[in-house]
């Protein structure tokens, strides 16, 4: 595995952003696991969350010039991906969004650097549905900004409806807009984690019993 994807998930499991039970998603599924991305919650944790996102991104060569971080998980990390550039040498503009519309002050939906022309890569959490960023692909192409590609720290690689496609949301997504998905980790990558750690290989087979019902394939 990668040396980002092993730092990532060993970061993740210390802030207990990454953590094993019973969870109910956004989309009524029930998890037997939880990324939380808001247990990112220190200035070293996020470093070095930052830090795997940008080796995640820098694998894969990608052309952007601005960091949008969707309200609200994708708001910090975002912002501290634009930190991990800035250290790298690279000064890249950052936008992020409110949920709802300010009508006083400088009004509107969007804050930071202006969107209009920019090749914009989308800084989010978690791919389960899609359906967040969707709603983030919207608002930036509303505001003149070109998509081009998304990173996430996790995809849960989940077909939005087993019975009718087994592609993954993040896979359906990239096909829909041409977009690439960078994940720093996926399932398949939490698995196999697992498999090599003796305390979470226990928790392997209902990881394994939740992708046969509701993985792509
Ligand atoms: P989709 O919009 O369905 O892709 O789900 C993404 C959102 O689900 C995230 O932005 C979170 O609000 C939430 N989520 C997590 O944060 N972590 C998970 O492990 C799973 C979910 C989820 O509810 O699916």
């Amino acid at each position: 595995m990668n040396d980002h994807r092993t730092r990532f998930l060993q970061l993740a499991l210390r802030a207990e952003a990454l953590r094993f039970g019973e969870f109910t998603l956004k989309s009524g599924r029930i998890s037997p696991y939880f990324f939380n991305a808001g247990r990112f919650d220190s200035g070293a944790a996020l470093a070095g969350l930052a830090a795997c996102y940008a080796d995640a991104v820098d694998a894969r060569g990608l052309q952007f010039d601005l960091l949008f971080g969707p309200a609200y998980k994708g708001i910090p990390l975002a912002t501290a991906l634009a930190c991990e550039y800035a250290r790298r040498g690279r000064d890249l503009p950052l936008a992020f969004n409110r949920k709802e519309a300010k009508a006083h002050g400088e009004g509107g939906m969007l804050i930071g650097a202006p969107l209009q022309g920019r090749r914009v890569l989308i800084v989010d959490d978690v791919i389960t549905a899609g359906t967040a960023i969707r709603e983030a692909l919207a608002l930036i192409r509303d505001a003149g900004g070109i998509p081009a590609a998304i990173a996430i720290a996790l995809d849960r690689q989940e077909a939005v409806d087993p019975a009718v496609s087994r592609r993954s949301a993040a896979e359906t997504v990239a096909a829909e807009h041409g977009l690439p998905v960078i994940a720093v980790a996926t399932l398949a990558d939490l698995l196999a984690f697992a498999g090599d750690s003796p305390a979470l290989r226990g928790q392997r087979e209902r990881l394994l019993a939740y992708r046969a019902a509701y993985g792509s394939a």
